[in-house]
């Protein structure tokens, strides 16, 4: 374990959505100039978004939302922080998972007040085992100035800067108290140079780390010059850190008060605000504790009026001895006062620069002759974001090639050459050719992908998936063709299915399928496996040979990436036949009347 708490790479997972608490964090963040964000990823187990947009300095920046920390930490492995807003109900369970979850966090904060001080003692001993750093509970949390703060401490920007708490000083300083660490911080930044690491570790009785952990690490850390410790009334932990002074484990000056003198001047025992805060013995009153320190040399000031006083004595004189030098003010990013959040978001394409990118690729990467990409590379940039393998980008131009056009006949072709003959432009012929694409036409691709994966993920057998659907009442999407069948096969097919067979790593999926098929053309031979349901299926099966999760496919399935295929490649045949109409300058179409059974009665009148 680090001497120091946090560095200026420190990320963490803030679990909760936490809006202003975030902001506040990336307001920091921004303002000292670091270079990634200090929250990596929200757990937000109700959300159904997937990010959260917040401000980074005049900009924004979107920070992905988890179901889950396991889901946070597979995605954010890096960060090794979490900061549990969770309430007092939820926060025992979130922090145990974490613990369980072994070196990924190197410290936990958890905000929560009022969680059982049974359960608090279990988890508190649970991460003192695992040897991570518990952070409150009740707390505000942590800072280490210039580098990484937890959430609200330290208060507003201005606040921050005020207290100096943007750059490093030299004092280490740990309370109980968050609103008293502010207060403290901004005293110690008037009467010496601010603070290296703060702590405030939280006014519950059972707290995880107690202030000799801190005082222990920043005796360490090369950072800490001296240190301050505000205690309060209750407890014996500040007894540990005389223990400490006295045995040489701690060497740097310490300057200390214990708040709740006061409490002398009551007749009974007086509870103060937190639920630690209450004297139990005489050892632990105030007083008591601040004799005792006193006792053992650490700097304990007549009152807490008097602590500014001592704070600039100790720090003036480690000044004068040389082990504190000057500090370079750093220069500050300022935040904007007024920001307006961006209605859209583009993750695709950037036309900002000279040259717009696709993916980050400046369009004459891709589309110049030499560079040898072709439309198979572009869709992959601009609708996966990823630069597929030449097997998969060559199977995209296959498909699309392949479903191009079969002929004037079928639906979509139809129509948009009767919009043609009735005198409109491309594009509206193109747009009433494109609307009959759907789950009977060319628009079955996506719904093969999804029935038939779910069939094969469930271990279904053809006659069980045939069931299946019967139940859902749909026929198989991606079987079945108006004019082909086992006699009469689609050479379509078998050219995807060639291609896949030759530079496939596996087909698991299409396997499946064509024993599905054998059932169903068994029963009537034109159920084959149409053009729409071999693409579905391949492209399953290619998504999970280039590494996507069985989500991320899911997830293209659901929002019709599959039939968007079908609608590149057949746009190029509907407007070759919308072309095909103006050039023969052919009249206005009207269907003869011979070809349509007219049944029409007398309406009755109702009464
Ligand atoms: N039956 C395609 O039907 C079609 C069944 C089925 C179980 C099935 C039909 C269907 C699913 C949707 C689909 C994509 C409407 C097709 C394409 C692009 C194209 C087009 C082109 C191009 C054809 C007769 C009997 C009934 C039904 C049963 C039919 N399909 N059972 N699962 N899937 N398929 N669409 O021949 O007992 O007699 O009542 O909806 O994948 O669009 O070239 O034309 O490139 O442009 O008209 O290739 O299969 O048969 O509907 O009268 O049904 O078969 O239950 O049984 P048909 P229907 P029963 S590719």
């Amino acid at each position: 374990m680090s001497s120091r708490l946090y560095t200026k790479d420190t990320q963490a997972i803030f679990w909760n959505n936490n809006k202003t608490a975030i902001q506040r964090m990336l307001d920091y963040d921004y303002t000292i100039g670091r270079e990634k964000p200090s929250v990596a990823g929200i757990v937000a187990p109700t959300s159904g978004n997937k990010f959260e947009k917040f401000f980074y300095g005049p900009d924004e920046i979107m920070i992905s939302l988890y179901k889950s920390t396991a889901d946070a930490v597979k995605e954010q492995p890096q960060a090794d922080v979490l900061l549990n807003f969770a309430s007092f109900r939820t926060a025992y369970d979130v922090t145990m998972e974490a613990i369980e979850m072994g070196d990924q966090f190197k410290s936990i904060m958890i905000t929560a007040e009022g969680i059982p001080e049974r359960l608090a003692r279990k988890m508190n001993q649970a991460a003192r085992d695992a040897g991570i750093i518990v952070i409150g509970p009740a707390t505000v949390g942590a800072i280490a100035p210039g580098a990484f703060k937890i959430a609200n401490i330290g208060g507003t920007i201005e606040n921050i800067v005020n207290s100096k708490l943007h750059r490093a000083g030299s004092c280490g300083l740990v309370t109980r108290s968050g609103g008293l660490f502010n207060e403290l911080s901004n005293i110690i930044a008037i009467n010496a140079d601010g603070i290296a690491e703060g702590v405030a570790i939280g006014g519950d009785r059972f707290v995880g780390s107690v202030f000799i952990d801190h005082l222990l690490r920043m005796e360490e850390n090369p950072d800490v010059k001296y240190m301050i410790l505000l205690g309060e009334v209750g407890g014996t932990e500040e007894y540990k850190v005389i223990e400490a002074v006295k045995d040489g484990r701690i060497k740097k000056p310490i300057i200390a008060w214990c708040i709740g003198t006061i409490a002398k001047h009551f007749s009974s025992g007086v509870q103060f605000g937190h639920a630690g805060a209450s004297a139990n013995a005489d050892a632990e009153t105030a007083a008591a504790k601040n004799k005792a320190m006193a006792e053992a040399g650490i700097y304990v000031p007549e009152s807490f009026n008097d602590l500014p006083a001592t704070i600039a004595e100790v720090y003036n004189d480690l000044k004068s001895k040389g082990i504190i030098g000057e500090i370079e003010e750093p220069e500050l990013r300022i935040v904007p006062k007024v920001r307006r959040p961006k209605q859209f978001i583009c993750t695709i394409s950037d036309d900002r620069g000279e040259e717009a990118t696709y993916a980050g690729f400046p369009i004459s990467s891709v589309a110049t002759p030499d560079t040898g990409k072709g439309i198979g590379d572009v869709i992959s940039l601009l609708w996966f974001k990823k630069q597929y393998p030449k097997w998969a980008t060559e199977f995209i131009e296959t498909v699309i090639k392949t479903v191009a056009d079969h002929g004037p006949a079928v639906s979509g072709a139809h129509n948009a050459k009767v919009t043609a003959r009735a005198g409109k432009s491309v594009v509206e012929a193109l747009v009433t050719g494109l609307l009959t694409i759907g789950p009977r036409f060319g628009g079955a691709i996506d719904g093969a992908a999804k029935y038939f994966k779910y069939a094969d993920d469930n271990d279904l057998t053809p006659a069980e998936f045939l069931n299946y659907m019967k139940g859902e009442g749909v026929p198989i999407p991606g079987i079945g063709h108006r004019i082909k069948s086992l006699k009469n096969p689609d050479l379509r097919v078998t050219g995807l299915m060639n291609f896949a067979a030759e530079n496939f790593p596996a087909t698991p999926l299409l396997d499946y399928a064509r024993t599905v098929e054998a059932l169903t053309t068994s029963k009537k031979e034109n159920l084959i496996l149409n053009v729409d349901g071999t693409i579905g299926i391949l492209m399953v099966d290619m998504w999970r040979a280039l590494g996507y999760s069985e989500e991320e496919i899911n997830e293209f399935i659901e929002s019709g990436t599959l039939n968007a295929f079908f609608i590149v490649g057949r746009s190029i045949g509907f407007i070759g036949h919308v072309l095909d109409e103006k050039r023969l300058a052919m009249p206005m179409y009207r269907h003869p009347m011979d070809d349509i059974l007219y049944d029409v009665q007398k309406a009755e009148p109702i009464a």
